[in-house]
């Protein structure tokens, strides 16, 4: 009888840890959704010919970012130095934001006047 039991009390505790493990396995992020399994930050910066809406991208440290541009005037593109991103109007990059510190991120694309108004910042904390 006693033997019985501990044959029971040991199937439960391999259902347990086969749940537990199968548990895991869903709470695993999807390939695409976090690069590194840390939050994911979104931004969707409007580029018109006076500048970004958005000059200050924050973000922690092991962030996945994901910026979206879109071109309200003109053609125009953001591009971070330092991180070596670039992100054109109507696309959207997905990177982990490894790296602390602050990066100027500018437009790559001549686009007139007021090009070199076309400026932020990402910073990385
Ligand atoms: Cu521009």
């Amino acid at each position: 009888m006693a033997q019985l039991r501990s044959t029971w009390m040991w199937c439960l505790a391999l259902a347990a840890v086969l749940m537990l493990s199968a548990c895991g396995k869903i709470e695993e992020p999807a390939a695409g959704v976090s690069l590194s399994g840390g939050p994911i930050k979104e931004f969707t910066v409007h580029a018109r010919s006076s500048g970004y809406d958005i000059q200050e991208i924050k973000v922690k440290q092991g962030d996945t970012v994901k910026i979206t541009l879109k071109n309200e005037q003109g053609m125009h593109s953001l591009k971070i130095e330092g991180y070596n991103k670039e992100v054109r109007g109507g696309k959207t990059i997905t990177f982990v934001a490894d790296k602390a510190g602050e990066f100027d991120f500018s437009c790559n694309i001549s686009c007139g006047k007021n090009h070199e108004n076309m400026t932020g910042k990402l910073i990385v904390k």
